[in-house]
Protein backbone atom coordinates (compact mmCIF):
# COMPACT_ATOMS: atom_id res chain seq x y z
CA UNK A 1 0.00 0.00 0.00
CA UNK A 2 1.39 3.77 -1.04
CA UNK A 3 1.36 5.93 2.20
CA UNK A 4 0.74 9.60 2.04
CA UNK A 5 2.34 11.29 5.04
CA UNK A 6 0.00 13.73 7.20
CA UNK A 7 0.44 17.21 7.61
CA UNK A 8 1.88 17.98 10.74
CA UNK A 9 -1.46 20.12 11.68
CA UNK A 10 -3.72 19.11 14.11
CA UNK A 11 -7.53 19.24 12.63
CA UNK A 12 -10.59 17.53 13.31
CA UNK A 13 -12.12 15.26 13.12
CA UNK A 14 -9.15 13.13 14.44
CA UNK A 15 -11.36 10.11 13.02
CA UNK A 16 -13.01 10.62 9.89
CA UNK A 17 -16.04 8.27 8.47
CA UNK A 18 -18.13 6.86 10.13
CA UNK A 19 -16.60 6.19 13.64
CA UNK A 20 -18.93 7.21 16.26
CA UNK A 21 -19.75 6.94 19.78
CA UNK A 22 -15.84 6.86 20.52
CA UNK A 23 -14.93 5.60 24.34
CA UNK A 24 -11.26 6.57 25.10
CA UNK A 25 -8.52 5.79 27.22
CA UNK A 26 -4.78 6.31 28.06
CA UNK A 27 -2.46 3.70 29.23
CA UNK A 28 0.89 5.25 30.05
CA UNK A 29 2.07 7.58 27.08
CA UNK A 30 -0.45 5.93 24.22
CA UNK A 31 -3.80 6.54 23.47
CA UNK A 32 -6.41 3.83 22.85
CA UNK A 33 -9.94 4.67 20.94
CA UNK A 34 -13.18 2.23 20.17
CA UNK A 35 -16.20 2.78 17.79
CA UNK A 36 -19.26 1.62 17.24
CA UNK A 37 -19.38 -0.36 14.15
CA UNK A 38 -23.14 -1.58 13.83
CA UNK A 39 -24.09 -4.25 10.69
CA UNK A 40 -20.69 -4.63 10.08
CA UNK A 41 -18.01 -7.25 10.52
CA UNK A 42 -15.13 -7.39 11.82
CA UNK A 43 -16.86 -5.31 14.61
CA UNK A 44 -15.23 -2.60 16.85
CA UNK A 45 -12.45 -0.42 15.59
CA UNK A 46 -9.62 0.10 17.84
CA UNK A 47 -7.22 2.50 17.26
CA UNK A 48 -3.85 3.91 18.68
CA UNK A 49 -2.44 7.29 19.06
CA UNK A 50 0.49 8.85 20.22
CA UNK A 51 -0.92 12.84 20.23
CA UNK A 52 -4.80 12.08 20.45
CA UNK A 53 -4.83 13.81 16.94
CA UNK A 54 -3.26 11.32 14.73
CA UNK A 55 -4.63 7.88 14.78
CA UNK A 56 -3.68 4.42 13.38
CA UNK A 57 -6.23 1.68 13.24
CA UNK A 58 -5.11 -1.34 14.87
CA UNK A 59 -7.72 -4.08 15.31
CA UNK A 60 -11.25 -4.76 15.39
CA UNK A 61 -11.76 -5.98 18.78
CA UNK A 62 -14.55 -8.46 17.23
CA UNK A 63 -13.17 -10.25 14.26
CA UNK A 64 -14.22 -14.07 14.79
CA UNK A 65 -17.71 -14.89 14.35
CA UNK A 66 -17.38 -17.24 17.71
CA UNK A 67 -17.34 -13.52 19.57
CA UNK A 68 -21.03 -11.95 18.54
CA UNK A 69 -23.36 -12.47 15.88
CA UNK A 70 -24.96 -10.49 13.41
CA UNK A 71 -27.80 -12.63 11.79
CA UNK A 72 -29.06 -11.92 8.33
CA UNK A 73 -31.88 -10.03 10.50
CA UNK A 74 -30.02 -7.53 11.64
CA UNK A 75 -31.53 -4.08 10.45
CA UNK A 76 -28.77 -1.32 8.71
CA UNK A 77 -27.65 0.43 11.64
CA UNK A 78 -28.37 -2.97 14.31
CA UNK A 79 -25.80 -4.85 15.63
CA UNK A 80 -22.64 -3.31 17.76
CA UNK A 81 -23.24 0.05 19.37
CA UNK A 82 -21.50 2.61 21.59
CA UNK A 83 -18.34 0.29 23.21
CA UNK A 84 -16.59 1.68 26.42
CA UNK A 85 -12.89 1.13 26.39
CA UNK A 86 -11.01 1.15 29.87
CA UNK A 87 -8.03 0.01 31.16
CA UNK A 88 -8.12 -1.93 34.47
CA UNK A 89 -5.54 -4.26 36.63
CA UNK A 90 -3.39 -4.97 33.28
CA UNK A 91 -5.93 -5.54 30.81
CA UNK A 92 -8.28 -4.00 28.56
CA UNK A 93 -11.85 -4.03 28.86
CA UNK A 94 -14.48 -3.66 26.22
CA UNK A 95 -18.72 -3.05 26.79
CA UNK A 96 -20.49 -3.15 24.26
CA UNK A 97 -24.02 -3.52 23.61
CA UNK A 98 -25.25 -6.17 20.40
CA UNK A 99 -28.58 -5.15 19.69
CA UNK A 100 -28.86 -7.83 16.51
CA UNK A 101 -31.66 -10.07 17.76
CA UNK A 102 -30.03 -12.86 20.11
CA UNK A 103 -27.30 -9.96 21.17
CA UNK A 104 -27.06 -8.39 24.38
CA UNK A 105 -24.64 -6.41 26.62
CA UNK A 106 -21.27 -8.18 26.07
CA UNK A 107 -17.50 -7.43 27.83
CA UNK A 108 -14.63 -8.45 26.17
CA UNK A 109 -10.66 -8.40 27.88
CA UNK A 110 -7.42 -8.15 25.98
CA UNK A 111 -3.86 -8.16 26.97
CA UNK A 112 -2.85 -6.44 24.28
CA UNK A 113 -5.50 -3.70 22.71
CA UNK A 114 -4.51 -5.32 19.17
CA UNK A 115 -5.53 -8.24 20.15
CA UNK A 116 -6.57 -11.09 20.18
CA UNK A 117 -10.00 -10.01 22.55
CA UNK A 118 -11.32 -12.78 24.29
CA UNK A 119 -14.71 -14.47 23.68
CA UNK A 120 -17.63 -12.76 25.58
CA UNK A 121 -18.79 -12.75 29.25
CA UNK A 122 -22.66 -11.90 28.72
CA UNK A 123 -23.75 -9.14 30.96
CA UNK A 124 -27.23 -10.40 31.43
CA UNK A 125 -28.25 -8.61 34.17
CA UNK A 126 -27.62 -4.72 32.49
CA UNK A 127 -30.99 -3.87 30.56
CA UNK A 128 -30.50 -1.16 28.11
CA UNK A 129 -27.70 0.19 25.96
CA UNK A 130 -24.54 1.86 26.35
CA UNK A 131 -22.93 -0.21 29.05
CA UNK A 132 -19.82 1.94 30.87
CA UNK A 133 -17.19 0.14 33.56
CA UNK A 134 -15.73 2.36 36.15
CA UNK A 135 -14.18 0.47 39.23
CA UNK A 136 -13.80 2.00 42.71
CA UNK A 137 -10.95 2.39 45.09
CA UNK A 138 -12.25 -1.39 46.36
CA UNK A 139 -12.26 -3.22 43.59
CA UNK A 140 -16.03 -3.31 42.37
CA UNK A 141 -17.04 -2.86 39.14
CA UNK A 142 -20.33 -0.03 37.98
CA UNK A 143 -21.49 0.04 34.94
CA UNK A 144 -24.16 2.03 34.00
CA UNK A 145 -26.03 2.09 31.02
CA UNK A 146 -28.67 4.26 28.54
CA UNK A 147 -31.57 5.23 30.64
CA UNK A 148 -29.45 6.53 33.23
CA UNK A 149 -29.57 2.97 35.12
CA UNK A 150 -26.77 1.37 37.21
CA UNK A 151 -25.40 -2.20 38.80
CA UNK A 152 -22.74 -3.61 40.21
CA UNK A 153 -21.21 -6.47 38.05
CA UNK A 154 -18.34 -9.24 38.08
CA UNK A 155 -16.56 -8.22 35.48
CA UNK A 156 -15.06 -11.86 35.04
CA UNK A 157 -18.54 -13.66 35.07
CA UNK A 158 -20.96 -10.66 34.08
CA UNK A 159 -22.93 -11.49 37.34
CA UNK A 160 -25.01 -8.74 38.54
CA UNK A 161 -24.60 -7.78 41.78
CA UNK A 162 -28.04 -6.73 42.57
CA UNK A 163 -31.05 -5.01 40.90
CA UNK A 164 -30.32 -2.02 38.02
CA UNK A 165 -31.38 1.20 40.12
CA UNK A 166 -32.09 4.92 38.58
CA UNK A 167 -28.90 7.35 38.76
CA UNK A 168 -29.11 10.86 37.53
CA UNK A 169 -30.63 10.19 34.05
CA UNK A 170 -29.93 14.22 33.03
CA UNK A 171 -31.75 17.83 32.93
CA UNK A 172 -35.32 17.31 33.34
CA UNK A 173 -37.74 16.17 29.96
CA UNK A 174 -34.48 16.02 27.62
CA UNK A 175 -34.51 12.87 25.00
CA UNK A 176 -32.37 10.25 25.25
CA UNK A 177 -30.12 10.33 27.88
CA UNK A 178 -27.35 7.74 27.25
CA UNK A 179 -23.58 6.73 26.43
CA UNK A 180 -22.77 7.68 30.11
CA UNK A 181 -19.27 7.45 31.52
CA UNK A 182 -18.53 7.30 35.33
CA UNK A 183 -15.40 8.64 36.53
CA UNK A 184 -13.43 9.23 39.41
CA UNK A 185 -11.80 12.85 39.14
CA UNK A 186 -10.42 14.19 42.42
CA UNK A 187 -12.58 14.22 45.25
CA UNK A 188 -15.98 13.50 42.77
CA UNK A 189 -17.14 10.67 41.27
CA UNK A 190 -18.35 12.55 37.43
CA UNK A 191 -21.36 11.10 35.52
CA UNK A 192 -20.86 12.42 31.91
CA UNK A 193 -23.74 11.78 29.43
CA UNK A 194 -24.85 12.62 26.08
CA UNK A 195 -28.70 13.57 25.68
CA UNK A 196 -30.43 15.29 23.20
CA UNK A 197 -30.56 12.39 20.63
CA UNK A 198 -28.13 11.87 18.02
CA UNK A 199 -29.43 14.66 15.84
CA UNK A 200 -29.20 18.32 15.67
CA UNK A 201 -29.90 18.88 19.36
CA UNK A 202 -27.15 16.30 20.87
CA UNK A 203 -25.54 17.86 23.97
CA UNK A 204 -23.12 16.51 26.69
CA UNK A 205 -24.04 17.21 30.43
CA UNK A 206 -22.58 16.44 33.68
CA UNK A 207 -23.04 15.30 36.97
CA UNK A 208 -21.03 14.97 40.06
CA UNK A 209 -21.62 13.09 43.63
CA UNK A 210 -19.24 11.68 45.86
CA UNK A 211 -19.78 7.50 45.86
CA UNK A 212 -19.97 5.96 42.14
CA UNK A 213 -24.13 5.72 42.89
CA UNK A 214 -24.60 9.49 43.81
CA UNK A 215 -26.18 11.14 44.52
CA UNK A 216 -25.19 13.41 41.75
CA UNK A 217 -25.42 17.11 41.59
CA UNK A 218 -26.10 18.48 37.87
CA UNK A 219 -23.37 21.07 36.59
CA UNK A 220 -24.80 24.55 36.68
CA UNK A 221 -23.45 25.11 33.24
CA UNK A 222 -25.40 22.02 31.54
CA UNK A 223 -25.36 21.33 28.52
CA UNK A 224 -21.52 21.52 29.07
CA UNK A 225 -21.37 20.46 24.99
CA UNK A 226 -23.59 21.54 22.28
CA UNK A 227 -24.19 23.00 18.85
CA UNK A 228 -27.67 22.77 18.28
CA UNK A 229 -28.93 26.25 16.70
CA UNK A 230 -25.37 27.35 15.47
CA UNK A 231 -24.12 27.74 12.54
CA UNK A 232 -21.05 26.38 13.43
CA UNK A 233 -19.36 23.83 10.40
CA UNK A 234 -19.59 20.84 13.19
CA UNK A 235 -23.15 19.92 14.36
CA UNK A 236 -25.07 16.86 16.33
CA UNK A 237 -22.04 16.91 19.11
CA UNK A 238 -22.18 14.52 21.91
CA UNK A 239 -21.80 11.19 22.98
CA UNK A 240 -18.41 12.22 24.32
CA UNK A 241 -15.52 10.19 26.86
CA UNK A 242 -13.07 11.83 28.58
CA UNK A 243 -9.02 11.40 29.22
CA UNK A 244 -6.32 12.87 31.09
CA UNK A 245 -3.31 13.05 28.56
CA UNK A 246 0.36 12.74 29.80
CA UNK A 247 0.79 16.15 30.74
CA UNK A 248 -1.62 16.51 33.23
CA UNK A 249 -4.35 18.20 30.68
CA UNK A 250 -7.69 17.14 29.84
CA UNK A 251 -9.58 16.10 26.34
CA UNK A 252 -12.82 15.08 24.84
CA UNK A 253 -13.97 12.98 22.45
CA UNK A 254 -16.94 13.04 21.50
CA UNK A 255 -18.85 12.33 17.94
CA UNK A 256 -19.96 15.24 15.54
CA UNK A 257 -21.10 15.90 11.95
CA UNK A 258 -20.18 17.92 8.74
CA UNK A 259 -23.71 18.53 7.49
CA UNK A 260 -23.47 19.84 3.56
CA UNK A 261 -25.16 21.63 0.63
CA UNK A 262 -28.18 23.57 1.54
CA UNK A 263 -31.39 22.98 3.98
CA UNK A 264 -31.46 20.58 6.25
CA UNK A 265 -28.07 20.05 5.61
CA UNK A 266 -26.89 16.36 4.76
CA UNK A 267 -24.59 14.74 6.28
CA UNK A 268 -22.69 11.80 4.44
CA UNK A 269 -19.97 10.91 6.21
CA UNK A 270 -21.90 9.28 9.29
CA UNK A 271 -21.01 10.67 12.72
CA UNK A 272 -17.00 11.04 13.23
CA UNK A 273 -14.79 11.37 16.07
CA UNK A 274 -13.88 14.92 17.02
CA UNK A 275 -11.55 15.94 19.57
CA UNK A 276 -11.90 19.32 22.04
CA UNK A 277 -9.80 20.23 24.96
CA UNK A 278 -11.18 20.65 28.19
CA UNK A 279 -10.54 22.99 31.45
CA UNK A 280 -11.72 22.98 34.83
CA UNK A 281 -13.21 25.53 36.43
CA UNK A 282 -14.82 25.24 40.39
CA UNK A 283 -14.46 21.46 39.64
CA UNK A 284 -16.56 21.04 36.50
CA UNK A 285 -15.66 20.69 33.13
CA UNK A 286 -15.63 23.46 30.40
CA UNK A 287 -15.50 22.33 26.58
CA UNK A 288 -14.17 24.51 24.05
CA UNK A 289 -15.64 24.71 20.69
CA UNK A 290 -15.28 22.05 18.49
CA UNK A 291 -13.78 23.41 15.28
CA UNK A 292 -12.51 22.10 12.25
CA UNK A 293 -9.20 22.83 13.60
CA UNK A 294 -7.34 22.20 16.72
CA UNK A 295 -5.36 24.90 18.74
CA UNK A 296 -2.05 24.29 18.60
CA UNK A 297 -1.34 20.89 20.54
CA UNK A 298 1.14 21.16 24.12
CA UNK A 299 3.06 18.46 22.52
CA UNK A 300 4.78 17.64 19.08
CA UNK A 301 2.43 15.67 17.02
CA UNK A 302 3.41 12.02 15.92
CA UNK A 303 2.23 11.63 12.21
CA UNK A 304 0.97 8.18 11.28
CA UNK A 305 0.70 7.32 7.81
CA UNK A 306 -2.78 8.03 6.08
CA UNK A 307 -5.98 5.64 5.60
CA UNK A 308 -5.35 5.93 2.16
CA UNK A 309 -3.95 5.08 -1.02
CA UNK A 310 -4.11 1.20 -2.96
CA UNK A 311 -4.98 -1.86 -1.09
CA UNK A 312 -3.24 -4.48 -3.43
CA UNK A 313 -5.05 -8.03 -1.64
CA UNK A 314 -1.91 -9.77 -1.15
CA UNK A 315 -2.75 -13.21 0.14
CA UNK A 316 -3.74 -12.70 3.89
CA UNK A 317 -6.05 -11.39 5.84
CA UNK A 318 -7.42 -7.74 4.66
CA UNK A 319 -6.31 -4.77 6.75
CA UNK A 320 -8.52 -3.77 8.78
CA UNK A 321 -10.25 -1.19 7.42
CA UNK A 322 -12.18 -3.07 5.13
CA UNK A 323 -15.39 -4.05 6.23
CA UNK A 324 -18.19 -6.59 5.34
CA UNK A 325 -22.03 -6.59 5.78
CA UNK A 326 -23.35 -8.71 9.16
CA UNK A 327 -20.61 -11.45 8.18
CA UNK A 328 -17.45 -12.69 6.35
CA UNK A 329 -17.56 -16.25 4.71
CA UNK A 330 -13.60 -16.91 4.59
CA UNK A 331 -15.29 -19.06 1.59
CA UNK A 332 -17.25 -16.27 -0.18
CA UNK A 333 -14.05 -13.61 0.59
CA UNK A 334 -10.71 -14.62 -0.22
CA UNK A 335 -7.08 -13.52 -1.18
CA UNK A 336 -5.89 -17.46 -1.53
CA UNK A 337 -7.38 -17.97 -4.98
CA UNK A 338 -5.86 -15.73 -6.99
CA UNK A 339 -2.83 -14.95 -6.36
CA UNK A 340 -2.44 -10.80 -5.64
CA UNK A 341 -6.69 -10.53 -6.39
CA UNK A 342 -9.61 -10.20 -4.03
CA UNK A 343 -11.90 -12.95 -4.83
CA UNK A 344 -15.75 -12.31 -4.08
CA UNK A 345 -18.42 -15.10 -4.68
CA UNK A 346 -22.01 -14.12 -4.73
CA UNK A 347 -24.89 -15.87 -2.66
CA UNK A 348 -27.26 -15.38 -4.19
CA UNK A 349 -28.31 -12.22 -3.99
CA UNK A 350 -27.26 -8.09 -4.90
CA UNK A 351 -27.11 -5.03 -2.73
CA UNK A 352 -30.60 -5.00 -2.11
CA UNK A 353 -29.99 -8.23 0.02
CA UNK A 354 -29.24 -8.46 3.76
CA UNK A 355 -26.50 -11.16 2.91
CA UNK A 356 -24.75 -9.12 -0.42
CA UNK A 357 -21.62 -10.14 -0.74
CA UNK A 358 -19.70 -6.45 -0.29
CA UNK A 359 -16.24 -5.93 1.45
CA UNK A 360 -15.57 -1.99 1.49
CA UNK A 361 -14.11 0.91 3.55
CA UNK A 362 -15.85 3.69 5.01
CA UNK A 363 -15.43 7.20 3.12
CA UNK A 364 -13.13 9.41 5.28
CA UNK A 365 -13.04 12.41 3.36
CA UNK A 366 -15.37 14.55 1.53
CA UNK A 367 -14.40 14.24 -1.81
CA UNK A 368 -12.24 11.30 -3.30
CA UNK A 369 -11.75 9.06 -6.07
CA UNK A 370 -12.15 5.59 -5.91
CA UNK A 371 -10.55 3.62 -8.83
CA UNK A 372 -10.72 -0.40 -8.53
CA UNK A 373 -9.57 -2.94 -10.92
CA UNK A 374 -12.48 -5.75 -11.20
CA UNK A 375 -12.42 -8.90 -13.48
CA UNK A 376 -16.11 -10.32 -13.44
CA UNK A 377 -14.60 -13.51 -15.04
CA UNK A 378 -17.41 -15.11 -14.28
CA UNK A 379 -20.01 -13.54 -13.09
CA UNK A 380 -20.98 -9.64 -12.60
CA UNK A 381 -20.36 -7.30 -9.60
CA UNK A 382 -18.47 -3.49 -9.50
CA UNK A 383 -17.61 -0.94 -7.23
CA UNK A 384 -20.61 0.50 -5.12
CA UNK A 385 -21.04 3.70 -2.30
CA UNK A 386 -23.45 2.28 0.68
CA UNK A 387 -25.17 3.38 3.27
CA UNK A 388 -27.49 0.31 3.41
CA UNK A 389 -29.38 -1.74 1.84
CA UNK A 390 -32.25 0.22 0.68
CA UNK A 391 -29.58 3.45 -0.12
CA UNK A 392 -26.71 2.66 -2.42
CA UNK A 393 -25.51 3.40 -5.93
CA UNK A 394 -22.91 1.14 -8.10
CA UNK A 395 -21.60 0.52 -11.29
CA UNK A 396 -21.56 -2.75 -12.20
CA UNK A 397 -19.30 -5.25 -14.80
CA UNK A 398 -20.61 -8.63 -16.30
CA UNK A 399 -18.17 -10.87 -17.97
CA UNK A 400 -19.79 -10.05 -21.46
CA UNK A 401 -18.60 -6.16 -20.66
CA UNK A 402 -21.53 -4.92 -20.16
CA UNK A 403 -21.38 -1.86 -17.63
CA UNK A 404 -24.54 -0.98 -15.70
CA UNK A 405 -24.83 2.20 -13.07
CA UNK A 406 -27.74 1.38 -10.77
CA UNK A 407 -28.99 3.00 -8.09
CA UNK A 408 -31.14 2.13 -5.22
CA UNK A 409 -33.32 4.98 -3.28
CA UNK A 410 -35.71 3.68 -0.88
CA UNK A 411 -38.13 1.39 -3.11
CA UNK A 412 -36.55 2.63 -6.48
CA UNK A 413 -34.27 0.81 -8.03
CA UNK A 414 -33.27 1.36 -11.86
CA UNK A 415 -30.52 0.87 -13.81
CA UNK A 416 -29.63 4.63 -14.55
CA UNK A 417 -27.00 3.97 -17.39
CA UNK A 418 -25.22 1.67 -19.25
CA UNK A 419 -22.20 1.29 -21.82
CA UNK A 420 -20.38 -1.50 -23.31
CA UNK A 421 -16.41 -2.16 -23.23
CA UNK A 422 -14.07 -4.86 -23.94
CA UNK A 423 -14.53 -8.33 -22.23
CA UNK A 424 -12.08 -8.90 -19.42
CA UNK A 425 -10.58 -7.09 -16.60
CA UNK A 426 -12.51 -3.50 -16.50
CA UNK A 427 -11.27 -0.58 -14.03
CA UNK A 428 -14.16 0.92 -12.24
CA UNK A 429 -14.15 4.27 -11.13
CA UNK A 430 -16.20 6.50 -8.31
CA UNK A 431 -15.42 10.22 -7.48
CA UNK A 432 -17.56 13.01 -5.81
CA UNK A 433 -18.29 16.12 -7.35
CA UNK A 434 -19.49 19.28 -6.62
CA UNK A 435 -23.41 19.28 -6.52
CA UNK A 436 -26.50 19.98 -8.04
CA UNK A 437 -27.88 23.66 -8.28
CA UNK A 438 -24.82 25.32 -6.60
CA UNK A 439 -26.23 28.15 -4.75
CA UNK A 440 -29.74 26.54 -3.97
CA UNK A 441 -30.64 26.39 -0.90
CA UNK A 442 -32.07 22.95 -1.93
CA UNK A 443 -28.15 21.95 -2.98
CA UNK A 444 -27.68 18.47 -1.84
CA UNK A 445 -24.13 17.46 -0.16
CA UNK A 446 -22.46 16.42 -3.65
CA UNK A 447 -22.61 14.18 -6.67
CA UNK A 448 -21.35 10.99 -7.40
CA UNK A 449 -19.68 10.26 -11.04
CA UNK A 450 -19.93 6.17 -12.01
CA UNK A 451 -17.14 5.81 -14.57
CA UNK A 452 -15.23 3.16 -16.37
CA UNK A 453 -11.80 2.97 -17.94
CA UNK A 454 -10.77 1.20 -20.91
CA UNK A 455 -7.88 -0.69 -21.88
CA UNK A 456 -6.56 2.14 -24.18
CA UNK A 457 -6.32 4.40 -21.04
CA UNK A 458 -9.53 6.43 -21.68
CA UNK A 459 -12.36 7.47 -19.08
CA UNK A 460 -16.05 7.13 -19.72
CA UNK A 461 -18.42 9.10 -17.11
CA UNK A 462 -21.28 6.61 -17.47
CA UNK A 463 -23.46 8.61 -15.06
CA UNK A 464 -23.65 11.23 -12.40
CA UNK A 465 -26.04 11.00 -9.42
CA UNK A 466 -27.15 13.77 -6.88
CA UNK A 467 -25.21 12.78 -3.64
CA UNK A 468 -28.12 13.65 -1.03
CA UNK A 469 -30.04 9.87 -1.32
CA UNK A 470 -26.97 8.40 0.16
CA UNK A 471 -26.99 10.84 3.28
CA UNK A 472 -28.02 9.72 6.92
CA UNK A 473 -30.77 12.75 6.48
CA UNK A 474 -32.83 10.70 3.80
CA UNK A 475 -31.95 6.88 4.56
CA UNK A 476 -31.86 7.77 8.25
CA UNK A 477 -29.66 5.08 10.85
CA UNK A 478 -26.73 6.06 12.54
CA UNK A 479 -24.21 5.01 10.01
CA UNK A 480 -22.69 6.69 7.42
CA UNK A 481 -21.24 5.79 3.56
CA UNK A 482 -19.55 2.77 2.87
CA UNK A 483 -17.70 2.34 -0.71
CA UNK A 484 -16.11 -0.84 -1.65
CA UNK A 485 -16.45 -4.07 -4.28
CA UNK A 486 -19.23 -6.37 -4.23
CA UNK A 487 -20.59 -9.95 -6.23
CA UNK A 488 -23.70 -9.48 -7.45
CA UNK A 489 -23.61 -13.01 -9.08
CA UNK A 490 -21.09 -15.67 -9.84
CA UNK A 491 -17.37 -15.56 -9.18
CA UNK A 492 -15.55 -11.62 -9.03
CA UNK A 493 -11.86 -10.78 -9.07
CA UNK A 494 -10.35 -7.94 -7.98
CA UNK A 495 -6.74 -6.94 -8.52
CA UNK A 496 -6.26 -3.16 -6.76
CA UNK A 497 -8.57 -0.41 -4.86
CA UNK A 498 -7.67 2.76 -4.83
CA UNK A 499 -8.84 5.45 -2.54
CA UNK A 500 -7.43 9.05 -2.78
CA UNK A 501 -8.60 11.71 -0.92
CA UNK A 502 -9.94 14.93 -3.38
CA UNK A 503 -8.99 18.58 -2.62
C1 LIG B 1 -25.70 4.96 20.75
C2 LIG B 1 -26.16 6.12 21.49
C3 LIG B 1 -25.97 7.14 20.48
O1 LIG B 1 -25.98 3.76 21.36
O2 LIG B 1 -26.27 6.60 19.28
O3 LIG B 1 -25.24 9.22 19.88
C4 LIG B 1 -26.43 5.22 19.47
N1 LIG B 1 -25.49 8.28 20.72
O4 LIG B 1 -25.49 6.39 22.67
C5 LIG B 1 -25.90 4.45 18.32
O5 LIG B 1 -24.67 4.94 17.91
Amino acid sequence: MSIRPLAARAANPVVPGFHPDPSVCRVGEDYYLACSSFEYFPGIPIFHSRDLVNWTQIANALDRPGQFRLPPGTSPSGGLYAPTLRHHDGRFWLAVANVAPGGGNLLYTATDPAGPWSDPVRLTGVTGIDPDLAWDEDGACWCTFAGNAQVRIDPRTGETLGTPYPVWSGTPGAAAPEGPHLYRIGGYWYLLMAEGGTERGHSVSIARGPSPAGPFEPCPDNPILTHRSTTRPVQNTGHADLVQAVDGSWWMVLLGVRPQGGTPGWHILGRETFLAPVSWENGWPVVAEVGLDLPDMPWPLVPVPADTGRDDFEPGDLHPRWISLRDRPAELVTTKERDGWLTLRARGGSLDEPDAVFVGRRQQDLAFLVRALVDPAAGSGGLAVRLDERHYYCVEATAEGRVQVIARIGSLRTVVAETTVACGPVVLTVRTDEAPRPHDSRTGPDSLVFGVETADGSATEVASLDGRYLSTEVAGGFTGRVVGVYAASGTVHVDWFDYTPLP
